[in-house]
């Protein structure tokens, strides 16, 4: 993990200071990634054109019809919103279903629904989130684990929490669960939660991705915690060493964010998350200590009700995005493949599109993303994970019409 970037030395001023300093910062950082825009043939940024913002838009991204891979059903959920596999318990995966439930399928197929899980807020986009297994753990079939969920606030508001709980595999029941983060303020609504989940690599930190609950301006409120990412102790306190420690919201890492669903390491410790943007707005973004990545004053996308909104422009003081869709795909989450099944995947995210139908892979190269390719699925797909052997798992969305299906994917 890189370390936190020269605001920490804001500390104790007043927050228009604060903001000055983080333009600046962030201006010099815009004009340092312009110079590195990739330039193979589907980005737009021309390097000579120096009011074009980095990164790249991915709408040109190559649709694989021929699918390099063959699907296998392993088993079907309500609606799925996440998995996780268990460390050292081959292909044992949990699965979160946002109307409340969790089972967990065992490597013969078997499927066992797990007790103890909290009792959640199942409305419009909230439920029962994502989950995550600490690496290392399953001693005695006990395994520490990380879970989100929304939880009812003030009179009829809501708001996504972090729990930290153990399975205890042998009886199927979560112990121990402790709410340990609380996305703050609770506001009304059931959209934009975000609540995806990341551990660092060496498992000292968690990151939290925190959606704006579609009121937008809080994300670039630093008194609150909507649309941001924020960077925990595995106790859930903020992390010594954030950017902005000392302010009202000590546990921001990062600001400016509409709705993000997925966050993932790469193998050289960087973090990147995909983010749900308005029309023709999705992004790849590359997540630093300290950025702004804009919303909701700049975006390469759109209002749904057709408003503009001005494109991120090199020099504007916010984090363009890595890579950008429009038409929008609606990412949904975010693997970085690792396995030896798909060697040619290795290195590349990965992530499922709920309106895009598709497993999209993009090439990352360093700091920056610089290509990819489109899978069409011909469904909404909610959830990607690499199984020990390497084979790509998915979830798709479900609905109370159409379960949504669990697939192993592998090289054809
Ligand atoms: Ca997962
Ligand atoms: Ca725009």
């Amino acid at each position: 993990m890189r370390t936190p970037q020269p605001l920490s030395l804001s500390l104790g001023r007043s927050l228009p200071g604060l903001a000055a300093t983080l333009a600046a910062v962030l201006v010099t950082r815009a004009c340092s990634a312009s110079s590195a825009a990739p330039t193979t043939s589907v980005s737009p940024s021309d390097p000579r054109d120096a009011s074009a913002a980095p990164g790249w838009s991915a709408a040109s991204t190559r649709v694989v019809d021929e699918l390099p891979f063959t699907q296998t059903e392993l088993a079907a959920f309500g609606e799925p919103w996440a998995m996780t596999f268990l460390p050292g318990a081959g292909e044992t995966v949990l699965v979160t279903e946002r109307t409340g439930r969790m089972h967990v399928r065992m490597p013969d197929g078997i499927l066992r629904e797990v007790s103890g899980v909290p009792s959640v807020v199942a409305r419009d986009q909230g439920g029962l989130g994502d989950v995550i297994a600490v690496p290392g753990g399953g001693a005695d079939g006990r395994y520490p684990i990380y879970l989100s969920w929304v939880v009812a606030g003030e009179g009829t508001t809501t708001g996504a929490v972090v729990g930290a709980a153990t399975l205890d595999l042998t009886a199927a029941r979560l112990d121990d669960l402790r709410i340990i983060w609380r996305q703050h303020p609770t506001v009304d609504g059931g959209g934009h939660f975000g609540h995806r989940l990341a551990l660092t690599p060496d498992g000292r930190h968690l990151f939290v991705t925190s959606g704006d609950r579609q009121k937008f301006d809080p994300a670039q409120d630093l008194t609150g915690t909507l649309g941001k990412v924020v960077r925990l102790t595995v106790d859930g306190a903020p992390a010594p060493g954030n950017p902005y420690a000392g302010s009202g919201a000590s546990e921001v890492w990062s600001m400016g964010h509409r709705n993000p669903l997925g966050i993932a390491f790469d193998p050289d410790g960087r973090l990147w998350s995909t983010e749900m943007g308005p029309r023709g707005g999705d992004e790849l973004n590359l997540i630093e200590a300290g950025g702004n990545y804009g919303w909701p004053i700049v975006s390469n996308g759109t209002h749904y009700d057709g408003r503009d909104i001005p494109d991120h422009r090199a020099g504007d003081g916010y984090v363009a995005p890595s890579a950008w869709w429009d038409p929008s795909v609606s990412p949904s989450s975010l693997l970085i493949y690792s396995g030896e099944a798909f060697p040619q995947w290795r290195g590349d995210a990965l992530f499922g599109a709920l309106s895009g139908q598709a497993l999209i892979r993009v090439d990352l190269l360093g700091d920056r993303s610089v290509s990819g390719d489109r899978y069409p699925m011909r469904a909404r797909i909610r959830e990607v994970e690499q199984a020990p052997d390497g084979s790509v798992w998915v979830l798709e969305d479900g609905s109370p019409n159409r379960p949504g299906r669990l697939l192993r994917l592998i090289p054809r």
